[in-house]
């Protein structure tokens, strides 16, 4: 205990040359209190104690660091908006009161704390009402926890498990998602709303990998990304579902002509070469269409519908396919 004591506190020193008993039998108050500063200043965490009015009446070192002040004793009588944006000032004080009015704890609340310098962490912090020792609350303290390496691996695993690396898309997991919600809306009474998933699949694409390369290939398909991009309204989806595959979700659809719109819309903007390696590459997509109206059970149902009716449309020659499952369209 010593030892560790020592390793961590940097002041082994005058600890021995004072001769202080840590850890034994009797030990006086200034040891107590030396005890807790060695605790507080060591500590990888922010720890602050704060009176009833939210104002700081202690912090430890690594709070004066993380709020840009060269000593704790700095923050005495300030609050947090003295150190952090108003939001997250007046928040903190919402907490504190309602710790003060309630005695509970708020525990590992998950934050983005923003410093007034505009640089953003994340922490995960525990408040607690501070009592004294006639059990009267006078103030709260707590604890944070730095846990911005911890959210930013969260997020890329979330990015890798739901986008596509290459185009940076939406991917077929993430589509499904968006089309089941879609699906359950449509079970709720009184709902009207059609959508339609377009179903597109590139003309000719192994040609591409063949003669100019696999990262032409690809080049090409992040450059279609690109361009199908144009053509979505902001509650719209496209995916990148497979190779050279791509899905739209067009939602709030008045009529089949809306969606078949869409289609005609990427048709246009893919008129245009696009540039890949220093050639110039005249992209063209064969398009299936589902439409909702046509009451399909499942998101797998509807997509393949579409997938059907695309490979129709690229048998056939024919730029678009419609879904043959819609009574209006036939195939
Ligand atoms: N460059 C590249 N090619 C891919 C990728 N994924 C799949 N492919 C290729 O894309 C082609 C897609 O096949 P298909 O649509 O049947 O060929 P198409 O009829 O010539 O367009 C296949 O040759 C795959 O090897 C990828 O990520 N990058
Ligand atoms: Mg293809």
């Amino acid at each position: 205990m010593r030892t560790v004591l020592r390793d961590i506190s940097g002041r082994a020193e005058s600890e021995e040359e004072r001769g202080r008993e840590i850890g034994g039998e009797i030990s006086p108050l200034q040891d107590q209190l030396f005890l807790l500063e060695t605790l507080m200043d060591n500590v990888p965490d922010s720890i602050y104690f704060k009176d009833r009015q939210s104002r700081f009446t202690r912090i430890n070192r690594h709070a004066a660091a993380r709020y840009g002040i060269a000593s704790p004793e700095l923050a005495v009588d300030r609050t947090d908006a003295d150190f952090f944006t108003e939001e997250h000032a007046a928040q903190a004080l919402r907490d504190e009161q309602e710790i003060i009015r309630t005695g509970q704890p708020l525990v590992n609340l998950e934050e983005k704390e923003t410093l007034a310098d505009g640089s953003v962490r994340w922490v995960s912090t525990t408040k607690l009402p501070l009592h004294d020792r006639a059990g009267n609350i006078v103030g709260t303290f707590g604890i944070s926890r730095d846990i911005t390496e911890r959210k930013r691996i969260e997020e890329q695993l979330q990015r890798m498990a739901f986008y596509d690396a290459l185009t940076d898309l939406p991917n077929r997991a993430l589509f499904f998602d968006r089309v089941q919600h879609l699906f359950q809306r449509a079970r709720r009474p009184l709902d009207n709303s059609m959508f339609a998933v377009l179903y597109l699949d590139l003309d000719g694409f192994k040609a591409i990998n063949d003669s100019l390369g696999h990262q032409a290939g690809d080049e090409l398909l992040v450059g279609t990304a690109r361009r199908l991009e144009r053509c979505l309204r902001p509650a719209d989806t496209l995916a990148r579902i497979g190779g050279d595959e791509f899905t739209l979700l067009v939602d709030e659809i008045g009529c089949e002509a809306d969606a078949t719109g869409v289609a005609a819309r990427i048709h246009e903007e893919l008129v245009a070469p696009i540039k890949v390696r220093g050639h110039e590459v005249f992209a063209s997509v064969s398009v299936g269409i589902a439409l909702s109206s046509a009451g399909f059970e499942n998101p797998d149902d509807m997509l393949r519908e579409a997938d059907a009716a695309m490979y129709r449309a690229k048998t056939a020659g024919r730029a678009i396919g419609r879904s043959k499952a819609h009574p209006s369209t036939g195939a």
